[in-house]
């Protein structure tokens, strides 16, 4: 087992990866820039070093300051998090170098599933079925146009390298084709140096459905059931939820089954997300394969029971997964609301500031993952999410009244946050029907000027 592990990372998820460390035994080495020698993370590792200046290109991104950081604190492994490395296969090829292990899947992998309409062959032959679209990456509007009149419209022009909304573009008609395409492209090679598109057919209101998976070096995958993540603004997810109110047993199981057998034809090690998009008609397709730990992890553990992070840390150490698909059992309803530093009212304009008084709720099925404490300062330079609430009870609906309950008791003063807006969204009848899909909030708060891309 590793003797020391080293968090390339900041926030809640250093705290819940040091947090995990800690109690298995592990040493932890924290990293931080110079705007965060105040941070919980920074204060709670065994040792902390810092990496550089407060921009993250400078500091959180620097591979050789990251590496060189952990060959000086002697640390066997290093854990990502999410965002900033985490997706990272040179970063990953740097660590294998080092002959320091990277927590995560390969540096192959990550490259298999970041181009993602290679993702969509692999899955295509796999049998997992995947939006109706190209079979073949697309690099001309001409070429595109010809397979999108025969597909017939509207669809949806996406970049290979795309993510988060990227280098993605809806076509509602042939004669906006070829513009819509170079629109995309560019945005792609501006983005990220790469021209390569496909093109699928445009699902209208689907539900986001991710499936959580565990593989380890033994060929063993298991699922930890789905998380419905229908509710965002902008590509950002605001709450997710599991299970998804979407899904009958039946479907469930279907997908479940599909997920790990996407999983298994990837070759996939360590802890994964397959995503889907499931239509109005319930038709499943798969979009795109996570290959790292997720922001909305917490809801997961809160149903099965797994600590994800655990898994995680075992997996790469070259242990089995503690669990086999039959011992796992989800229960209940979890739901996660992600509470930003953000100005609602100023299209969602971060709003960085001291946090001058602060009482985080608690109680029965109430957990909070959060790096910020009473008299901190939230620095400009990272993202806005300063806290994950997340509640588990017997069903949907106590679930709901859970969370409504416990944001009602959460007080954050001296910085603006999303919090009432949560608050509307929970008392949303539509939502408390379960009838959400990814343009929930568009449909919902069309005021939010906000809803343009
Ligand atoms: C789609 C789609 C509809 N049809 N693909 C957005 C991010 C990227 N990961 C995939 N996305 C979408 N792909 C087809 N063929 C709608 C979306 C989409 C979306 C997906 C998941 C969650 C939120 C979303 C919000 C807007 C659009």
């Amino acid at each position: 087992m590793f003797q020391k592990i080293l968090i390339a990372n900041r926030g809640e998820i250093a705290v819940r990866i040091i947090r995990a460390c800690r109690e298995m035994g592990i040493k932890t080495v924290a990293v931080y820039s110079e705007a965060d020698k105040e941070a919980l993370h920074t204060q709670l590792a065994d040792e902390a070093i810092c990496i550089g200046p407060a921009p993250s290109t400078e500091s959180y991104l620097n591979m050789e300051r990251i590496l060189s950081a952990t060959i000086a604190a002697k640390a066997d492994a290093i854990h990502p998090g999410f965002g900033f490395l985490s997706e990272n296969s040179k970063f990953v090829e740097m660590c294998q170098k080092c002959n320091i292990t990277f927590i995560g899947p390969s540096a192959d992998m990550i490259n298999r599933m970041g181009n993602k309409s290679e993702a969509r062959r692999t899955m295509r032959s796999a049998g997992v079925p995947v939006v109706p679209g190209t079979k073949e990456p697309v690099y001309e509007a001409e070429e595109g146009k010809k397979i999108a009149d025969e597909m017939g419209y509207p669809v949806m022009i996406k970049a290979s390298s795309g993510g988060g909304g990227k280098g993605m573009r809806i076509c509602e008609k042939e004669e906006l084709f070829c513009e819509n395409f170079r629109t995309a492209q560019m945005e792609s090679v501006r983005a990220f140096g790469d021209h390569t598109m496909y093109i699928e057919k445009y699902i209208v209101h689907p539900r986001h459905i991710e499936f959580q998976i565990l593989a380890d070096k033994f060929g063993n995958v298991i699922q930890l059931g789905e998380r419905d993540c229908s509710i965002q603004r902008h590509h950002q997810k605001l709450i997710e939820e599991s299970p998804s109110s979407s899904l009958t047993p039946q479907l469930r199981k279907e997908m479940g089954k599909m997920a790990v057998h996407a999983a298994k034809a990837a070759g996939y090690e360590n802890a994964g997300t397959v995503e889907f998009l499931l239509d109005q008609d319930d038709h499943f397709y798969f979009i795109e394969m996570n290959t790292r730990i997720q922001v909305e992890h917490p809801v997961t553990e809160m149903v099965s029971g797994i600590d994800l992070i655990k898994e995680q840390i075992m997996i790469a150490a070259g242990y089995p997964i503690s669990k086999k698909q039959e011992e796992i059992h989800l229960n209940g309803h979890a739901i996660e609301c992600r509470i930003n530093a953000e100005d609602p009212k100023r299209n969602f304009m971060p709003c960085p500031g001291v946090i001058e008084g602060l009482h985080l709720p608690g109680g029965f099925g109430v957990r909070i993952d959060t790096a910020v404490y009473g008299g901190y300062e939230i620095p400009p330079f990272y993202d806005s999410m300063i806290a994950k609430v997340i509640v588990h009870d017997k069903d949907r609906i106590s679930a709901i009244n859970k969370m409504r309950s416990t944001l009602g008791e959460l007080i954050l003063e001296g910085v603006v946050t999303n919090l009432d807006f949560q608050y509307e969204i929970l008392n949303n009848e539509d939502f408390q029907r379960g009838k959400i899909s990814t343009d929930f909030i568009p449909e919902h708060f069309p005021s939010d000027s906000l809803n343009r891309d």
